[in-house]
């Protein structure tokens, strides 16, 4: 490590040379990146090695969490901090007339992932990193992450994500630990002469996993674990390319394109499960190449197969990575002759799963054909797994075959991969109290019924230390000054603040840091949209992916119904607000890119009218991304969270604002519902129907979205707005399909139905903004509160109620 400023100046100079071949004078910033990225790896790499030494000796539980997707962002600002090097080096680099900001431009975000799932897995890494829990992931290293979003005429148009298109300088590419993964094929099923089984795997075709290694450094502890990031290559069976070569001539490349293919692309649609077969292979790769290192890892201990559970926790990031129990069972059977039943315990007892959502349309099912063809073996023992699971249900209650086909693993001709991963795991956790509660009296009731044990909570966390330390140093460094840093390793310890909350001076400051992040938020709205705003109104922001229940169509109706007003009503009062949205919709789903035009088009009609200026501005930010949110939250005063009830199941940007002192402005959903419990009444601002009333109305009828319409003029004049002559439609039949989702077809999403509710509380949250103390006052009740959402102390519930795992301390 570097002790001076000086040192570092000195390393870093050399590094410049050997990396890249320039002195400080002539290096660009791209070369000043990679050269300061090098460094860091140095020294991340001495713990990286320490860690896996100690781990490999004293053997240790670890945990293996499985996800498709990990949303990591940017890395650099976020290593430097862990490892305590970013003032030095901000200095540093300061003196050789370099930002370190700018270079943190430089990187390209990892988005390997498409929102709050992906996110999640990211913040976990980093929790047990810097807790010192002893675990890693297991991912797919996509050539292109989610995709960049381009306005064109206000309409979303998607571009392709190179993020690779310059070396990533936080991987390691170790082929020695590569492995081979097998699609289709049949089974040669045998008879030993023992009477014992045996299948063979036959004709298969074989795709190379090359794990990339990127390290999770811990704060401030000497610990780093590893993301493994699998790619998909040829496989490098020089008989396979001979005989193509003599045979087929030309089709090799193709061949070897269409395996490779397998981790091109992240699937962008997180809202609608389209059974694509590509899709399909994706997941089984992931599972196929991170079982058999885990057991290559476990393997190195040589200790009999049965202790396994006692090494090793398989953690399934919703039901994408599920095929790990059939998988592990195929290797223990299989492959090292153990039977159905010691198998099935050791599969049973390591896996665990969460689920994130009780949405029909994105709960995974695979046509019984596609996994038969694709996962032969498989499919034989999701078979076997579904037959001995029906059997034991018969054995509780014979006869009652309506509840077996509900339960049942196969059914429809479909694989209900929630099922699997409800039956071959020993926990099932939620995301939030409400979501878990919803799980097992609802969607989940008849398996919750069978295993009342395996449902478990695990509120969702975020890690404060991206999520505040390392992006609103203003807001850190005053909460430091008022109850010194034991915050940083104690979340919870963000409490001591309630002690400042009659403290006039301390609130005037929390404005100010306020004031001083919508400067920066203003500069960078200015930057990307030209869009000049009044930091003096209350910044109002929802940032998330577009979907149907989220209902950034609520908002945007809302700011048709101000402008309206505005315009017609000399008498109407408003605090002055800027709107501000970020979301990608998925390339497919119609609904929300009709959305985002009308938000474009709201944009361009209000900011352009000289009658609304400095009441009213409207931003849509294009291509929303980690490393924007981080722009964003620190500079947003109402935090819009406001899903139809019971449809969101957590939630974890709500917690990310409120750590930034923003005002949640929300339905009582998902962890809205513990905001509101920690916070009390007078610190956040609910609305809306209740997850009871809208399941109600979902199983029972009696929902008119016209009466709603029909009674109520500001509905219907808004409403109206988007299919009569307006400032929007100009005539147009741009937004019809969004009339007709209100009113043809009984608005989903109780829009309508909360419309009433929102204005009204809009209303009262634009005139408490201006009662500055008070305003200062919730928001600080707010700060305090979130160490509540830290993710080290959801870490901790898993580590200790689910995965058994303890904390080991590195020494070098
Ligand atoms: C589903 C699908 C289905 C089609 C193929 C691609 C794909 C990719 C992801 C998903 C999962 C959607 C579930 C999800 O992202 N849930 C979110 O999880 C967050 C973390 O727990 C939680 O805060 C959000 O409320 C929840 O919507």
């Amino acid at each position: 490590m570097f002790n001076s400023k000086e040192e570092f100046i000195q390393a870093f100079s050399e590094k410049l040379r050997t990396t890249i071949g320039k002195e400080v004078e002539t290096a660009t910033e791209q070369d000043a990146y990679r050269s300061l990225g090098a460094l860091v790896k140095d020294h991340i790499n001495k713990n990286w090695l320490q860690t896996n030494q100690q781990y490999e000796k004293e053997q240790p539980k670890q945990v293996y969490y499985f996800s498709m997707e990990f949303l990591i962002g940017r890395l650099l600002g976020n290593n430097l901090l862990n490892l305590q090097m970013l003032s030095i080096v901000r200095e540093g680099l300061t003196d050789l007339g370099f930002s370190l900001a700018d270079l943190e431009e430089v990187e390209n975000d990892a988005g390997l992932g498409n929102g709050g799932l992906g996110r999640l897995a990211a913040c976990f890494l980093d929790s047990l990193a810097s807790v010192g829990l002893p675990g890693h992931g297991h991912g797919i290293r996509y050539r292109y992450g989610m995709f960049d979003q381009k306005l064109i005429d206000g309409y979303q148009v998607e571009l392709p994500d190179p993020w690779l298109s310059e070396p990533y300088v936080w991987e390691v590419r170790r082929p020695e630990d590569a492995v081979e993964v097998r699609f289709g094929g049949y089974v040669d099923t045998g008879v030993t002469p023992e009477g014992q089984l045996t299948f063979e795997h036959k004709n298969y075709e074989q795709v190379r996993a090359v794990p990339y290694d990127v390290p999770v450094v811990g704060y401030q502890n000497e610990t780093v674990h590893t993301l493994r990031l699998w790619s998909a290559e040829a496989t490098q069976d020089d008989t396979l390319a001979l005989a193509y070569k003599q045979s087929m001539s030309g089709n090799y490349l193709t061949h070897k394109r269409s395996l490779e293919e397998t981790s091109d692309f992240l699937y962008p649609d997180d809202s609608h499960e389209e059974g694509k077969r590509l899709r399909l292979k994706q997941e089984y790769f992931l599972v196929s190449a991170g079982v058999q290192s885990v057991l290559r890892s476990f393997e190195r201990m040589e200790l009999p197969l049965s202790s396994f559970p006692e090494k090793i926790a398989l953690h399934i990031n919703d039901t994408h990575p599920v095929l790990v129990i059939p998988e592990l069972m195929r290797a223990l059977i299989d492959e090292r002759g153990m039977s159905w039943e010691d198998a099935w315990e050791i599969t049973q007892s390591s896996v665990s799963y969460t689920n994130h959502t009780t949405l029909r349309e994105a709960l995974e099912t695979w046509p019984i054909g596609l996994v038969r063809e694709l996962l032969p073996r498989l499919y034989m023992i999701i078979e076997e797994i579904n037959e001995r699971f029906c059997q034991s249900l018969w054995k509780q209650g014979p006869g009652d075959f309506d509840r077996i086909a509900q339960l049942a693993i196969i059914a429809d001709g479909q694989v209900k991969m929630a099922h699997l991963a409800i039956v071959g795991s020993h926990s099932v956790n939620g995301v939030a109290k409400l979501h878990t509660e919803i799980l097992k009296s609802r969607e989940m009731k008849k398996f919750y019924d069978v295993f009342p044990k395996r449902f478990t909570n695990k509120t969702n966390g975020i890690t404060h230390r991206r999520w505040l330390v390392h992006t609103n140093q203003p807001l850190a460094d005053q909460i430091t000054e008022a109850i010194g840093d034991h915050w940083i390793t104690q979340p919870e310890r963000l409490q001591d603040l309630l002690a400042k909350k009659d403290d006039s001076a301390f609130l005037d400051q929390l404005g100010k840091v306020k004031q001083q992040n919508k400067q920066q938020l203003a500069a960078f709205i200015k930057d990307v949209t030209d869009i000049t705003v009044d930091t003096q109104s209350m910044f109002d922001v929802h940032i998330k992916r577009l979907h149907g229940y989220k209902r950034q169509l609520l908002n945007a109706l809302h700011i048709m119904y101000l402008y309206h007003e505005l315009k017609s009503n000399p008498s109407f009062e408003m605090t002055p607000r800027t709107f501000i949205f970020a979301a990608k919709a998925a390339p497919s789903y119609y609904f929300a890119k009709k959305v985002i035009k009308l938000i474009t088009t709201i944009a361009d009609v209000v900011n352009d009218d000289s009658d609304i200026q400095g009441l009213m501005k409207v931003v849509f930010l294009p291509n929303y991304s980690v490393s924007m949110a981080e722009k964003i939250i620190p500079g947003t005063d109402v935090s819009e969270q406001i899903s139809t009830a019971s449809k969101e199941a957590s939630g974890t940007g709500n917690m990310k604002l409120m750590m930034n002192g923003a005002l949640t402005l929300g339905t009582m959903d998902g962890a809205n519902v513990e905001i509101h419990d920690l916070v009390g009444d007078d610190a956040i601002y609910t609305f809306g129907l209740s997850s009871e009333e809208v399941l109600h109305y979902a199983h029972h009828g009696g929902y008119s979205a016209r009466k709603v319409y029909d009674s109520d003029a500001r509905v219907r004049r808004t409403v109206d707005q988007l299919v009569h002559y307006s400032p929007f439609s100009k005539g147009s039949t741009e937004f019809q399909d969004l009339y007709d989702s209100l009113i043809t077809y009984n608005d989903e999403y109780f829009v309508l139905k909360d419309f009433a509710n929102y204005i009204a509380t809009q209303q009262r949250i634009g005139y408490d903004y201006l009662q500055k103390r008070d305003w200062n006052m919730k928001s600080l009740i707010n700060i305090a509160h979130s160490g509540k959402f830290a993710s080290d102390l959801t870490i901790q519930q898993y580590a200790s109620q689910i995965w058994n795992i303890q904390p080991v301390n590195i020494v070098r």
